[in-house]
């Protein structure tokens, strides 16, 4: 039997909302409603709604792909977060999802909830490449009509039409000052497209930065099977993930929030130093341990960490590459960050596959590691550790570890087979990013 509102009850062995969803509205549009979402941003809406805040379900937004609202529709939204570490698994069923709304044929539905005035917010974990930039940066028009930026304008224009309040734009993805960067990727959007807009966006909407993190593995059959043994009912939409979460947010919001703070969220005035180390010290980390990994012959991240010569690499990326470039903020404490980050990567009991995290290359090395590498070139200083992980990617790009997931594969992996490793680094690799031809 798989969970839904109806078999609810016959589910054991798990935490789970007490709150009556039903009574509940949505006050959340969010695209892209894959693992990661359901793990973070959910599960602290879910656990705010629990603490007593009201009518902050969720209407998720799948842009292309029917999968998600195949797995979640018929379970009501209903699905479990599984927690794991070396001591056991902890599950909670979580309450925040509504329904999935599928882009390529509910558009009109999914501008609906956009535009009702009890929306407030439309959170985006699309990934680096979801927010369609070309190489430069700027918006990508041609790719930007198939993104979330159409279904936002048209939302806009009924709500400004309406006299109804701005909606508040929260980027969830890792991606260096987020907020700002959707910001001017959504004006760019609406001076090209719909320039009457502009100044309504401008004056009624907010865009917030947040740091999001929590390591959400693809969720796998043996996950599956695992869940619904301890459950007793399936649950095609289950996420693993570990213990550890952090979301510090911009306190910066057009309208109301969740009080995310009741589940653990940090609301702050100043974003830049927890987004700066965390991209640059456990993303960037995370990308050595991909291409050093898998050409070293490991899997997973737990593997790759617990080889010596890998760990003292990754060690090197954090603190002494990419922690002397971030400016803490009051508390923040690197060192013991870095410590964190290193434990967790160890943790056994998740199966994070280094060739996940080595998808989108393009997309995710210019904040990972070029940032750091051009804040190291301005002290005058080298870095060893992210050029061991640039060669690394060349091999990855030359199709070392198979297939190559990333939306510049083509371009890439014909100037990577076109150069040796030096030539290539120089190619690549400006002071504002990477250089693609
Ligand atoms: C990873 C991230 O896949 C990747 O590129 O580095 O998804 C990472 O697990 C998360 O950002 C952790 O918060």
């Amino acid at each position: 039997m798989r969970i839904s509102a109806a078999t609810l009850p016959q589910a054991r062995g798990a935490a789970r909302f007490g709150y009556d969803r039903e009574a509940q509205k949505v006050g959340i549009v969010h695209f892209g409603i894959g693992a990661f979402h359901r793990a973070h941003q959910a599960w602290y809406t879910d656990r705010a709604m629990e603490a007593g805040d009201r009518d902050w379900m969720i209407a998720g937004v799948s842009l292309r792909s029917a999968a998600v609202a195949e797995q979640m529709n018929p379970q009501d939204g209903l699905y479990t977060v599984a927690e794991r570490s070396a001591a056991g698994t902890d599950l909670r069923i979580v309450g925040a999802v509504r329904e999935v709304l599928v882009g390529t044929g509910e558009a009109g539905a999914i501008v609906a909830r956009l535009a009702a005035p009890e929306t407030r917010i439309a959170s985006f974990t699309v990934t680096e490449k979801g927010y369609c930039r070309a190489a430069d940066g700027s918006l990508d028009l041609n790719l930007a009509e198939g993104g979330f930026y159409p279904l936002l304008a048209d939302a806009m224009r009924q709500r400004r039409d309406a006299g109804i309040a701005g909606l508040t734009l929260l980027s969830c993805d890792n991606l260096a000052d987020n907020g700002k960067q959707l910001a001017r990727l959504m004006g760019e959007y609406l001076f090209a497209r719909a320039p009457d807009l502009a100044s309504w966006f401008e004056g009624e909407c907010r865009c917030p930065a947040t740091m999001i993190d929590r390591i959400v593995p693809a969720t796998t059959g043996a996950d599956r099977a695992e869940i619904e043994a301890a459950l007793g009912l399936s649950d095609e939409a289950a996420v693993v993930t570990e213990r550890f979460s952090q979301w510090v947010i911009e306190d910066r919001f057009a309208g109301a929030r969740p009080r995310w703070e009741a589940a653990g969220a940090q609301l702050v005035s100043d974003v830049a130093p927890y987004e700066m180390a965390k991209l640059r010290m456990l993303n960037g980390a995370h990308s050595l341990l991909a291409y050093c990994g898998l050409a070293a012959g490991h899997t997973y991240v737990h593997e790759a960490v617990a080889d010596p010569g890998l760990r003292a690499l990754a060690e090197r990326l954090m603190r002494e590459e990419a922690a002397p470039t971030v400016q803490a903020a009051p508390g923040q404490d690197l060192v013991a960050y870095a410590d964190e980050l290193i434990a967790r990567f160890a943790n056994p009991a998740l199966d994070h596959r280094l060739i996940q995290i080595a998808m989108d290359g393009s997309q995710k090395i210019p904040q990972r590691w070029l940032e750091t590498l051009e804040a190291n070139r301005r002290m005058g200083r080298t870095c060893p550790a992210i050029e061991a992980g640039l060669t690394g990617w060349f091999h990855h790009l030359r199709g070392a570890n198979g297939p190559v997931d990333d939306p510049l594969a083509d371009r890439l992996g014909s100037m990577a087979r076109a150069h040796d490793d030096l030539q290539l680094r120089d190619l690549l690799v400006g002071p504002q990013g990477l250089r693609i031809e």
